[in-house]
């Protein structure tokens, strides 16, 4: 019989003893740290403390934060903590500006990144006789290697596409009768949309499930991925610094969990850098704990989210966020109002003729920011003439201005006119400095 858990002691482990293994390896890491790492050395002893003074978890507020720029300036390894021998593998992430950050692992952080893969892809179903197609890039970027090594260690037979050639994907996926896609939600939707055009229907083919993440996506996008390949479409959240996927994963209740026992999760506020309570939305801060080449401390992510303690129905303990509703650095103010791109999203998305694919013009107005979003129709949509496009139009803007509370210009594009994404989409299109 298959087992329920693929790590039954951690994911299900009681709070309270939960707590004591965060606390020993919170203060071994904060050691690690201080006695090999210049950079946090020299953070402490600004701030006056030293990592002795971390004796029960909530005492991790006393130390300073760390942010993006602190990787920046440090690239490419003033924040490796561990000699380059003991250093097996690099990756890095571009981001949209300024230099990579990079992430080196011991072989040790290797494993460990496999296990919390592992952990993710088992409680999203993904089992020994599944054929897994792994459309994340691979390379630098965290997510192909990532989910590789996870479904190796459970014992999936991979097959490691790597993202873009969308028509070959669609053929091996058909002739390999893959099981299991892996890839990001908007590459999910590219590949559904390139199968109806080959007139390929994967609701009637193996094809069950799918592990998607490294970008915000609505409830109302998973239900559209489920709709148009008939799978299951699960989620990974996760980031470079931390050690890339397998920080949180969606289980059969698609609830995150997050692997508290390599990331201790907080919920801060943005502006005031102040800890928020369970339940409260606030910014994402992550501490690694096991981490050796590279662990963060107290690391902003600029993801938007809330934690929550709950009994979920799967049986992990593990604690839980909501969905990333954006970041931090992707919320526009636009007329006093704070906008996400997930809500322009979900709004569309109540619209049955819409496609998820839009962008978001932001420009500049005098001294105020506008943005103005345009947004793809299904096909049959538009054949059916411009009068339904003007009334369709006027419903969506209607909504916009009733759910976001501004008035937000909207223009229905023909089928096939935003370019597709192979990975991450790019929804903003920014024309302040233009
Ligand atoms: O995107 C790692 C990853 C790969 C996660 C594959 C999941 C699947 P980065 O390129 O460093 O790493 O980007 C990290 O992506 O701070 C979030 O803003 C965003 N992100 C990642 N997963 C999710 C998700 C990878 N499930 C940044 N939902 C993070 C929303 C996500 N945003």
């Amino acid at each position: 019989m298959s087992k329920k858990f693929w790590d039954e002691k951690c994911e299900t482990m009681p709070v309270d003893e939960m707590e004591k293994v965060q606390l020993k390896s919170l203060q071994d890491t904060l050691k690690h740290v201080y006695n090999n790492v210049p950079f946090y050395k020299k953070k402490f002893d600004e701030v006056g403390v030293k990592p002795d003074d971390c004796k029960k978890l909530h005492d991790i507020g006393l130390f300073p934060f760390s942010y993006k720029n602190d990787l920046r300036d440090n690239y490419p390894f003033g924040l490796c903590a561990v000699p380059m021998r003991e250093v097996v593998r690099v990756h890095a992430s571009s981001g949209t500006t300024g230099k990579p950050i990079t992430g080196p692992y011991t072989a040790k952080d290797l494993d460990d990144w496999s296990e919390c893969m592992a952990r993710t892809l088992y409680a999203q179903g993904f089992r020994d006789d599944d054929i897994v197609q792994n459309a994340y890039g691979y390379g630098l970027f965290t997510g192909g290697l990532g989910f590789h090594q996870g479904a190796l260690k459970i014992g999936c037979a991979v097959v490691p596409t790597s993202s873009g050639l969308t028509e070959r994907q669609i053929i091996l996926m058909q002739d390999f009768g893959v099981t299991g896609l892996m890839c990001t939600p908007t590459y999910a939707l590219t590949i559904a949309e390139r199968a109806n055009r080959m007139g390929v229907d994967f609701k009637n083919s193996p094809l069950r499930v799918g592990s998607f993440g490294a970008e915000p996506w609505t409830v109302a996008m998973r239900e559209e991925i489920q709709a148009q390949l008939g799978i299951a479409a699960h989620e990974a959240y996760g980031l470079t610094e931390l050690m890339g996927p397998g920080v949180a994963f969606s289980c059969e209740a698609y609830k995150l969990h997050i692997n508290e026992d390599h990331a201790y999760p907080e919920i801060i506020d943005s502006e005031t850098g102040e800890s928020l309570p369970l339940g409260h939305q606030g910014e994402l801060v992550f501490t690694s704990l096991q981490r050796r080449a590279m662990p963060m401390i107290r690391y902003r992510t600029k993801d938007i989210t809330r934690l929550h303690r709950e009994t979920c129905s799967c049986g992990r303990t593990l604690i839980t966020m909501d969905k990333i509703t954006g970041r931090a650095d992707d919320m526009l103010i636009i007329t006093g109002v704070n906008v996400f791109p997930s809500q322009v999203e979900a709004v569309i998305l109540e619209f049955p003729e819409m496609q998820p694919i839009y962008q978001i013009r932001v420009m500049k107005k005098g001294y105020l920011d506008v943005m103005a979003v345009e947004a793809e129709a299904k096909r049959s949509v538009y054949e059916d003439g411009e009068e339904k496009i003007t009334a369709l139009t006027k419903k969506i803007s209607d909504r916009f201005t009733q759910v976001i509370g501004i008035k937000i210009p909207i223009t229905i594009l023909p089928f096939n006119s935003i370019p597709r994404s192979e990975g991450k989409a790019k929804r903003i299109i920014d024309e302040r400095n233009n």
